[in-house]
C-alpha cells in the first residue's frame, strides 16, 4: 500500500535524550529521513502530523546532572532548548517538539501504566540489586564495574566485559565498585514490575515475522533474532528519584523505566498538538511510522507495541524504517570523547548551508549498513554535485533567460522529438523518486531527483543555446522554455530534500506552487511569465574551511585524551588483601591470535619455574608476531578459567589509557623470570 491508501499519517521521530546536543549521527539516522518523508507527504497533501520532543528521564540525565553538580531539571531545560532551536534552524519541521517532563506526559504515562497494572498485566518481582549507600541510589548495570570472572579484566561493566565480550550480570563481578561514588555497593532487596514480553512472543512473531515481511531487512532481521532467542519479562520500573513516579501503592522511590515512558511521549505530544489526537492513535485509518536509529529497534518494534497491545485501544506501527549508524572520519561518533559534529556548531560555522548537510546526510545515509561521514566527502558533494550539477544547470537557465529575453519565459516555437523526450522524462523521473520515497529509500530518491538536473545539463550541452542564438534564435526560445520547465520541476521534486534552496529557487522563478502532483505537467511556467533576479544557489566550499573542521576534530580528540579523568579509585584495601595476590615477572615465548575473536591472543609465558598458557585481550593493540621475548608482569595465582575453549592460567597486567588502548606493564630487562613482584 502507498501513502494514498491511508486517511492520515502519524510520523514519530525518536525523542533525543536531553543530556547533550544533537550531532550528525542523530540527523543521518533519524531526523533527516523522517523530515524528508513528512515534507513529501505534505507536498502530496496527505493528512500528516510529525511528532518529536525531548526524552528527559533515565540514568543518562541523572549522571550528567551528577557530573555537573546541577539538577536533572537544569540539564533537560538546557538541552531541550538547545536541541529544539537547532532542529528549527536546520529545517526539521516537526509539528510539535514536546518534552517528557511535561505534566501531560506524566499523566498519560501514569494512566497507561495504571491500566496495565489494573488489568493484572505486570508481574511483580522482588530481587537483589546493587545499591550505592554513599550516593543513595540503586545502580543500573553500566554504573557498576569490577573484575571480569572470565578474563580478569578489572574494568568490566555490570552487563558486559568489553575485553572478552562475555555478557555479565552485576553480581558476577569480582570486587564490584560503583562508578558514581567509587564505593563498594551492597545488595539490597527491591520490588519491580515486569512486562511479560514472553507472553506476547506468539503474537509478536505473527504480527512482525508474518505480518511485516516488508520491513527493512536490518529491522526485520533484528526483530527476528530477538524473537528467535526468546523474550523475557522486562522491568518497567526503576529505583530512581528522577522520572515518573510509579502510580501504585508500595512504589515509593520508584519511577517508570525510561523506555516504558519515553515512547508514550509520542502520545502525550500528540495530545498537546491536537484535540483529535485519538484519531491519530486509535483509528485504524491512520498509518503510524516510527523513525529511529538501530539501537532503538527492540523498543519500537517489540516493547512499545506490546504495551499498546496490552492496553488494547491503540493502533500499532505500520513500519519502522530504522537506519544504521553514521561514523565520523572512520571512528564511532562519541559524545563522551567529543568526537562529533554538533548541529548547533555546524549551523554557526556554515550559516545558510542547511541544505548542503541535508543533501550529504541523505545521499550518504546509513540506510542498510553503518556509513562514514568525512569532511572531504562533504566538500566534494557540495562542489561536484550541488554546485556543478544542480546549481550550474539552474544558473545557466536563469542567466540566459535574462540575457536573451529580459527575464521573460519565451514561448515554444517548434517542439522537436528531443524536446518531447526531455519533457516526458521529467514525469518519469518524478515517478521513480516517488517510488523510492514510498519505500523509504532516501539515498536512491535523492540520486534519482538529481538525475533531473543531469538531464537538464545534458539538454543544454546537446542544444548549445549560446551558439544557436546566433543562427537560429527561434530554436533557442524552445530550448530555454523547456529548460525553465525542468527548473520549475526541480523545485517540486527537491523540495522535501532541500527546502531552503528550493524556496530560494521558487523566488528566482516567481513560481509559488509546491504540489507534488504538478511534477511533469506541461508548462508550469507560462510563456511571458517574468522571472526575478537570480543569484547562485550554492557556492563552492574551499579547502581551508574543511581543514578548519578537521583540525577542530583532532584538537578535541587530543584535549579529550588529556582531560579524560582516570577511573575512580577502588575501595581502600588492607595490606593482607594485597599480599594474597602473587605477581611474577615473566617472558612471552609464543603468541598467536585466538581464531574467531577480535581481541584475544593466546600466549605461552615462561615463569622460570614453569610455563603457562595465558589468554589476553590485546589483539587490537599488539601484533602477536612481535611479542616473543617481551617481559611481562603476571598475576600468577588467579584461578584458571576457560576462554573460548582455552584454559587461561593467570593474567597479564595491562594499563588502559583514556582512549581505551591497552599497554603491557613491563618488568626491568634484567628481572629474572618467576621473580616475585611486591
Ligand atoms: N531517547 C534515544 C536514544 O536511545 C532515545 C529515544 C527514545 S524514543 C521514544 O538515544
Ligand atoms: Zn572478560
Amino acid at each position: 500500500m502507498t501513502t494514498k491508501h491511508y486517511k492520515r499519517h502519524l510520523i514519530t521521530s525518536a525523542l533525543p535524550y536531553a543530556n547533550g546536543p544533537i550531532h550528525l549521527g542523530h540527523l543521518a539516522g533519524v531526523y533527516v529521513p523522517s523530515d524528508i518523508y513528512v515534507r513529501y507527504l505534505r507536498r502530496r497533501k496527505r493528512d500528516v502530523i510529525s511528532i518529536c520532543g525531548s526524552d528527559e528521564h533515565g540514568v543518562p540525565i541523572t549522571l550528567k546532572a551528577r557530573n555537573e553538580g546541577i539538577s536533572p531539571q537544569a540539564v533537560v531545560d538546557r538541552y531541550h532548548s538547545i536541541n529544539k532551536k537547532a532542529f528549527e534552524d536546520f529545517g526539521i519541521a516537526f509539528d510539535i517538539y514536546s518534552r517528557t517532563s511535561n505534566k501531560v506526559h506524566h499523566e498519560t504515562a501514569s494512566e497507561i501504566f495504571k491500566t496495565l497494572y489494573d488489568k493484572g498485566v505486570f508481574i511483580e518481582k522482588t530481587s537483589e540489586q546493587y545499591y550505592d549507600e554513599e550516593a543513595k541510589t540503586f545502580l543500573a548495570d553500566r554504573y557498576i564495574t569490577g573484575a571480569c570472572p572470565h578474563c580478569g579484566n578489572p574494568c568490566a561493566y555490570g552487563d558486559q566485559c568489553e575485553q572478552c565480550g562475555t555478557s555479565l550480570s552485576p553480581t558476577d563481578l569480582i570486587n564490584p565498585v560503583s562508578t558514581i561514588s567509587g564505593s563498594k555497593p551492597v545488595l539490597r532487596e527491591t520490588k519491580h514490575w515486569f512486562l511479560p514480553l514472553d507472553q506476547y512472543e506468539p503474537w509478536l512473531k505473527d504480527w512482525i515475522l508474518e505480518g511485516h515481511k516488508e520491513w527493512k531487512p536490518n529491522v526485520y532481521g533484528q526483530c527476528k533474532s530477538w524473537l528467535d532467542q526468546g523474550l523475557h519479562p522486562r522491568a518497567v520500573s526503576r529505583d530512581l528519584d528522577w522520572g515518573i513516579p510509579v502510580p501504585v501503592e508500595g512504589a515509593d522511590g520508584k519511577v517508570l523505566y525510561v523506555w516504558f515512558d519515553a515512547p508514550i511521549g509520542y502520545i502525550s505530544a500528540t495530545k498537546e498538538l491536537t484535540p483529535d489526537w485519538e484519531l491519530y492513535w486509535k483509528d485504524e485509518g491512520t498509518r503510524m511510522l516510527h523513525f529511529i536509529g538501530k539501537d532503538n529497534i527492540v523498543f519500537h518494534c517489540i516493547v512499545f507495541p506490546s504495551i499498546l497491545k496490552a492496553e488494547g485501544s491503540y493502533i500499532l506501527p505500520d513500519n519502522v524504517p530504522a537506519n544504521e549508524f553514521l561514523n565520523l572520519e572512520n571512528d564511532k561518533i562519541s559524545t563522551s570523547r567529543n568526537w562529533a559534529v554538533w548541529l548547533h556548531e555546524y549551523l554557526e560555522d556554515f550559516p545558510g548551508k542547511q541544505d548542503v548537510m541535508r543533501y550529504v546526510l541523505c545521499a550518504n545515509a546509513p540506510e542498510n549498513k553503518d556509513n562514514d561521514f568525512t569532511w572531504k566527502d562533504f566538500q566534494n558533494r557540495n562542489n561536484n554535485e550541488l554546485v556543478a550539477i544542480l546549481g550550474n544547470f539552474v544558473n545557466r537557465t536563469l542567466v540566459l533567460t535574462h540575457k536573451y529575453y529580459d527575464g521573460k519565459v519565451p514561448e515554444i516555437t517548434t517542439l522537436l522529438d528531443t524536446d518531447k523526450q526531455v519533457l516526458e522524462e521529467i514525469g518519469k523521473i518524478g515517478e521513480r523518486v516517488e517510488q523510492s520515497l514510498e519505500l523509504f529509500r532516501f539515498r536512491e530518491a535523492i540520486k534519482t531527483a538529481m538525475d533531473l538536473a543531469r538531464l537538464g545539463n545534458k539538454y543544454l550541452a546537446d542544444t548549445e543555446p549560446w551558439k544557436a542564438i546566433k543562427t537560429d534564435p527561434e530554436r533557442v526560445k524552445t530550448i530555454l522554455n523547456v529548460s525553465l520547465q525542468i527548473t520549475a520541476n526541480l523545485t517540486l521534486l527537491l523540495d522535501p530534500f532541500l527546502p531552503f534552496s528550493m524556496e530560494k529557487l521558487r523566488g528566482f522563478l516567481g513560481f509559488e506552487p509546491t504540489d507534488w502532483e504538478l511534477i511533469g505537467k506541461t508548462e508550469l511556467l507560462k510563456a511571458g511569465h517574468e522571472i526575478n533576479k537570480a543569484a547562485l544557489l550554492y557556492e563552492k566550499i574551499e579547502d581551508d574551511q574543511i581543514q578548519a573542521q578537521i583540525d577542530k576534530l583532532m584538537k578535541s580528540k587530543e584535549e579529550n585524551l588529556e582531560e579524560q579523568e582516570a577511573a575512580p579509585l577502588k575501595q581502600e584495601i588492607a595490606f593482607d588483601d594485597f599480599s594474597r595476590i602473587d605477581l611474577r615477572s615473566g617472558c612471552i615465548l609464543e603468541a598467536e591470535k585466538v581464531a574467531k575473536t577480535k581481541k584475544l591472543v593466546k600466549l605461552k609465558v615462561d615463569l622460570g619455574f614453569e610455563e603457562r598458557t595465558i589468554v589476553s585481550g590485546i589483539a587490537e593493540y599488539y601484533d602477536p608476531a612481535t611479542l616473543p621475548g617481551k617481559k611481562v608482569c603476571v598475576l600468577a595465582n588467579l584461578a584458571p578459567r576457560k576462554l573460548k575453549g582455552i584454559e587461561s592460567q593467570g593474567m597479564i597486567l595491562l594499563s588502559e589509557n583514556p582512549d581505551g588502548s591497552l599497554h603491557f606493564i613491563e618488568p626491568a630487562e634484567d628481572a629474572v623470570n618467576g621473580s616475585e613482584i611486591n
